[in-house]
């Protein structure tokens, strides 16, 4: 029997609940931490005694049998949509689908709240990410709920193929790649943990672009994923959280004759609520994730409208909305733009509000806020964050400057994702002071009372002291965001081992010196549900088959395959899992794109986002390398494993040379495929629009995973977790979370290659001169000589004339340097291919010791090094 009534106020008894309905809300949601979801919302509840016995009973999910679900599926359809059956369209079918399928999780999340409501007030996270990759939602809701067969035979009974409602799906591509991605991981496992979490976000019309390919060349064509309703997301328009922008401070006398400053705003917009529903798996767990959509508000309107001009009215509320209309395409490269610091305040202040007002109960006592949540920033998007807290605390709670920056030190934990220098936000202080004039203020305090603390540590030392600084002076009067962020936070993580070491030793040396244990690592990890459990069914059936159940949500368990690796059998059937999944991939690129793969070959995947650091350009060199030993003769065709490389990669819409290297593989790949003297051997393929939805079928296909970035440069990756995780053999530097990779499955099951990072470092040091490596290498002055005579470009020397040039001149990322050692490298693969037998068992083995990488691991580490909040798990 359950207490969830939905009468929760009045003293009732509760009624027992129909037997066949009593489950879904009740058999597993039995163990889960407090507070979250809609917990502490202020509503009064029925005014008086409810009489009907369904208004004093629980919340009731429907039924989990294939009846329950045809009759709430048929309800969604014909009420919902308001389409019968018989003239329904499959979107019509989809949409009422997925409103069924929120229907059971909407029971679980309701339950969810209720508990944590219930019980004592526990510190929750609050999640803030201006990005969550998130994928399709079918799928995961239906496993995490255990619903898939009663979907499937569902529809059946209906006269549908689940399969092509699926395909009706459109991902929320709310996020650019690794760190979108990483913040969708992490809320499946915080739900799975049974974390008390909550999730927020920005809801942008228009999502990462959709990419096409012109003449090989990239073209950005919007995402309009809500163009056929948004079935996952509940929106509440009715409660509205005001955001100011602009206008200036004013100093005043309070009433207490203390002098203070308040922000007069300029204008402001209304942010909208959304939730998305995270479902833990098979736990009864549903977390919040709550992303804000932008809205104008009336008074903005009101105040142009009665000046008598309706069309700038309107114009004003396109522009408020603006804020919520697209995602920034650039992934580690940030632009600067005014509107993207406009989203970051608008989509922090709202969190922060929404919790202090809604999440926390009435009355709540500010001074506590510490004990009830740690607010993790992903990246230094959400920064902004620090000083609206002590603006809240300060002006809006009457505290004292030094009570206020006591509190908010501790609410904040800073990730940093980059080691890329231009990849760490500035703002303009001309900016801030235009669009968060008190803010401005606020920073500046922090800044000033900082530097007297370095002065005092560091006396004499003014050159540290301005290193330091949260505000810059050249080249333009600007706003450290990650110096605000480190001196702002309890703790400061990177997002693998090397990366932490490289955060403490170089990007911010200065601080890890002031303050060693701020600093700490936690390296990422990926969800085993989306990433075996849904992606790959064939090898969760063999998983499941030899090493029993529960293995989903306890990742670590795969180490009981190791034993498995010198079974011939075993060996055999995971073999016959790859062909699978080949298969699969030759059938979706065929009917996606039009592609058609050979069979047969090793499959050499390299997906992940086009930026000259990770080095796509290399690679292009290696089968431009591969290509030449066979059209030149050198090689005898029948001596060379047979390859097929697949890339994926978007580029950002300004970054020139990642488009003209997206334009040069395209080119290589027309013509290797159409070459005949390499039918068999080579095949190049680039499908379009890389995306979560292909990533899970293409990844659980790949043989050799590419992961090749100059090493010191890729923060972590997590890809390279996905692929060894479905049996890939990694390729890779000594980067990111390469290095962990091949510390857990051995140095004899990766191919390393190239400097590492010190090497790196000694080279750049010495000056990089990438002319010497193209005169000294016969092999790569070959390649390099045939993209240059427009081998690839239709005879076109001037379309690669750029590309070339800055290659031999600047090669930034040290492509020549480590050439020789990947071609060497590539060898090794090749050898180790032919023997079928010795690649499975690396295979297997990369499977069985990767278990660390579950995000499940990774959010443990958070709550132990960082969050220290209870869960019940
Ligand atoms: C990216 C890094 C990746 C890392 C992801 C997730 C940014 C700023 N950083 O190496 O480049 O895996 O973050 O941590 O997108």
């Amino acid at each position: 029997m359950t207490d969830a009534l939905n009468a929760p106020l009045a003293p009732l008894a509760p009624v027992e609940p129909a037997a066949d309905e009593a489950s879904a809300t009740t058999d597993e949601a039995a163990t889960v931490a407090p507070a979250g979801g809609d917990a502490y919302r202020h509503e009064t509840g029925p005014t008086s005694e409810p009489t009907s016995p369904l208004a004093r009973g629980p919340v009731i999910s429907p039924p989990h049998t294939v009846e329950g679900f045809v009759k709430a599926f048929l309800h969604e359809l014909n009420f919902g949509q308001g389409v019968p059956l018989a003239t329904s369209s499959q979107t019509d079918q989809y949409l009422a689908l997925a409103r069924t399928v929120r229907s059971y999780l909407m029971a679980r999340w309701l339950e969810t709240a209720r508990k944590r409501r219930a019980s004592q007030p526990q510190k929750m996270v609050g999640y803030l990410s201006a990005e969550y990759l998130l994928g399709r939602q079918l799928d995961n809701a239906l496993s995490a709920t255990e619903l898939r067969e009663v979907a499937t035979d569902a529809m059946k009974a209906c006269g549908i193929d689940i399969e092509d409602l699926r395909a009706q799906e459109v991902e929320p591509g709310l996020g650019n790649g690794g760190l979108g991605r990483l913040a969708a991981c992490f809320i499946d496992s915080l739900a799975t943990l049974g974390a008390p979490s909550i999730a927020y976000g920005i809801r942008y019309e228009f999502g990462i672009f959709r990419q096409t390919f012109v003449d090989g060349r990239q073209v950005e064509q919007p995402d309009a994923w809500l163009s056929s309703g948004d079935p996952w997301g509940v929106p509440h328009p009715e409660l509205e959280v005001p955001v100011n922008f602009g206008g200036h401070t004013e100093r005043y006398v309070g009433e207490d004759g203390r002098e203070r400053s308040r922000w007069v705003p300029g204008w402001g917009v209304i942010g909208l609520r959304y939730n998305y529903m995270v479902p833990g798996y098979h736990n009864g767990v549903v977390n919040t994730l709550r992303l804000w959509r932008a809205r104008a508000t009336n008074a903005f309107d009101l105040h142009i409208f009665n000046a008598g001009d309706y069309a700038e009215a309107v114009r004003a509320q396109t522009f408020a909305e603006n804020i919520s209309k697209v995602l920034y395409p650039e992934d580690s490269t940030p632009q600067g733009k005014e509107l993207r610091l406009q989203q970051q305040y608008f989509f922090v202040a709202c969190s922060i509000k929404d919790f202090l007002t809604h999440t926390m109960p009435k009355g709540f006592d500010v001074r506590e806020l510490p004990e009830r949540i740690i607010f993790q920033l992903n990246d230094t998007h959400p920064v902004i964050a620090i000083p609206e807290l002590m603006r809240i605390l300060v002006d809006e709670h009457d505290l004292e400057w030094d009570q206020a920056w006591g509190i908010t030190k501790q609410c904040f934990a800073y990730t940093c994702h980059t080691l890329l220098p231009e990849a760490l936000e500035v703002w303009p202080v001309s900016l801030m002071e235009r669009l968060l004039p008190r803010h401005m203020e606020i920073i500046y305090r922090i800044n000033e009372e900082f530097l007297d603390d370095l002065r005092e540590a560091y006396p004499g030392d003014e050159l540290r002291v301005r290193r330091m600084s949260i505000i810059a002076d050249h080249p333009e009067r600007s706003v450290r965001m990650a110096h605000l962020a480190t001196v702002g936070s309890v703790k400061v993580n990177g997002v693998a081992a090397l990366h932490s070491q490289l955060l403490k030793d170089k990007v911010l040396n200065d601080f890890s010196e002031l303050w060693p244990d701020r600093f700490t690592n936690v390296t990422n990890g990926v969800t085993p549900r989306r990433f075996i459990r849904q992606s790959n069914p064939a090898l969760t059936g063999l998983i499941t088959e030899t090493i029993g159940k529960g293995w989903v949500s306890d990742l670590d368990r795969l180490a009981e395959l190791q034993a498995y690796s010198d079974d011939p059998e075993f060996r055999e059937k995971f073999r016959a899992v790859k062909a699978a999944n080949k298969e699969r991939i030759t059938d979706v690129l065929a009917k996606r794109d039009g592609i058609q793969l050979p069979q047969g070959h090793m499959l050499d995947v390299m997906v992940k986002r086009l930026h000259e650091y990770k080095r796509q350009s290399l690679k292009m060199l290696h089968i431009v390398t591969l290509y030449d030993r066979l059209i030149s003769g050198e090689v005898d065709p029948a001596s060379v494993t047979p390859r097929t490389v697949v890339f994926g990669a978007k580029a950002a819409p300004g970054y020139h040379m990642a488009k003209e290297t997206i334009f040069l593989i395209n080119s290589i790949a027309k013509t290797v495929n159409a070459d005949p003297r390499v039918q068999g051997r080579l095949f190049v393929a680039f499908p379009p629009n890389y995306n979560v939805t292909l990533a899970e079928k293409l990844i659980p296909a790949a043989d050799l995973s590419e992961q090749i970035s100059l090493a010191g440069k890729e923060a972590s990756g997590t890809g390279n977790m996905k692929f060894a995780l479905n049996g890939a053999l990694t390729i890779g530097t000594d980067d990111g979370a390469n290095v962990e990779i091949r510390e857990l499955v051995g140095d004899e099951n990766f191919f390393l290659f190239g400097m590492d990072e010190p090497a790196v470092a000694e080279l750049q040091a010495r000056g990089y001169r990438p002319g010497d490596y193209y005169e000294s290498d016969a092999n790569l002055k070959r390649a390099i000589d045939l993209i240059a005579s427009g081998h690839f470009t239709d005879g076109n020397r001037d379309a690669v004339s750029a590309f070339v040039g800055d290659l031999l001149s600047n090669d930034r990322f040290l492509a020549l340097a480590d050439y020789a050692s990947y071609l060497e490298a590539q060898d090794r693969v090749e050898a180790a291919y032919a023997d079928q037998e010795e690649w499975s068992r690396k295979a297997i083995l990369n499977v069985a010791r990767t278990g660390f990488f579950s995000s499940d691991r990774s959010m443990r580490d958070y709550i132990d090094r960082i969050w220290h909040i209870k869960t019940n798990a």
